[in-house]
């Protein structure tokens, strides 16, 4: 298996027990090489003039930088030809995107992050692309897609993944049958398989929080953490590190390759939450739980949440399925 090419990898699970419709592994296949373009504009940095802000906010009120826009915009032109998909949405635009009358239409509706991490786009550390798939309702059709098409639990994805544009270009991926990493070989243009089904090691004292926002935490969450800042004096008895990159896929990618937990929870004075649902919390839940984790938003499991909006907040705690049954909250 290892060093096997994705579209061979995904032509096996065509084939095997896996079904993978054919429709998802051309889709994936698009969404794969779209990563490899803007991977590539991510390196240039500088030298390409992609770095910086646009004097412009998104949906989501956040100023727009221009790999965030550039990144949305090859997502969109590669995936609207290929006649697999009924619409898209993405963080950077405030409703879905259908596809044009003067292409075919699929079942499939695509979400997408399209640069996760922009804070550290300007600083050289690493951002990501985060992707996830469902299918159009039964209903849907014959009619236009509409955006509560997508307000659809996680547990329906099909596919989720993401790509992780640092040292190596990585891509992560579940199609519902485990977890797998592919790394990009610049050398002849290919993803190539390197590592899984991939399973979160149990038992990592590391957790991933941003410890300035501690005064917003629930007392389940200041629990969690203050019992692993006291280390071996502390009732886990052991010392614990704490990691935060500020690119989720860059924590996740840490959890599911070395273990330990990830905490972005809600802010319980305001009941605001800083990671979206649709497009976030739930590809990386699906492929969490894929890899043998867990993940919740305090008391509920994530992919069980049934959405309201597109762009609707979360809370997310996700990683060691033991660690998280410590942080879920039974009050
Ligand atoms: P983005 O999609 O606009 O980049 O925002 C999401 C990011 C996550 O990758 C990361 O976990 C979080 O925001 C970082 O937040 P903070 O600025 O509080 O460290
Ligand atoms: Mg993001």
């Amino acid at each position: 298996m290892q060093g096997m090419s994705l579209a061979r990898f995904l032509i096996e699970q065509q084939r095997g027990a896996a079904a993978l419709p054919a429709e998802l592994r051309l889709l994936i296949e698009t969404v794969a090489r779209a990563c490899k373009t803007i991977g590539h504009a991510v390196s240039k940095g500088a030298l390409g003039e992609v770095l910086g802000s646009l004097d412009k906010e998104n949906v989501q009120g956040e100023v727009q930088k221009k790999l965030d826009v550039i990144a949305n915009e090859l997502l969109l032109d590669a995936n609207e030809w290929g006649g697999h998909l009924a619409a898209m949405a993405s963080e950077e635009m405030a409703t879905i995107h259908r596809i044009p009358h003067r292409y075919p239409k699929g079942e499939c509706l695509l979400l997408f992050d399209p640069i996760d991490g922009s804070s550290n786009i300007d600083v050289c550390l690493s951002v990501g692309t985060i992707f996830s798939v469902l299918k159009a309702p039964a209903d849907a059709a014959g009619r236009e897609i509409a955006e509560e098409d997508f307000l659809q639990a996680g547990s329906n994805q099909v596919a989720a993944g993401y790509a992780i544009y640092g040292p190596q270009p990585l891509l992560v991926l579940s199609v519902g049958s485990g977890v797998y990493e592919f790394t990009l070989d610049r050398e002849i243009g290919s993803w190539r398989l390197t590592d899984g089904p991939i399973r979160i090691p149990a038992g990592t004292p590391e957790f991933a929080i941003n410890m300035a926002r501690r005064r917003q935490w629930s007392d389940a969450v200041v629990r969690f953490v203050d019992d692993r800042v006291a280390g071996e004096t502390g009732p886990c008895g052991r010392e614990f590190t704490m990691r935060w990159t500020g690119s989720m896929v860059a924590d996740v990618h840490r959890i599911l390759k070395r273990g330990g937990t990830f905490c972005y929870p809600t802010d319980v004075r305001t009941g605001g939450a800083r990671l979206r649902l649709t497009y976030e919390a739930n590809p990386m839940s699906y492929l969490i739980e894929q890899a043998g984790g867990a993940s919740i938003d305090g008391a509920r499991r994530i992919l069980d949440i049934v959405p309201t909006g597109l762009h609707q907040r979360v809370g997310l705690m996700l990683g060691d399925a033991d660690e998280i049954a410590m942080l879920r909250e039974t009050a």
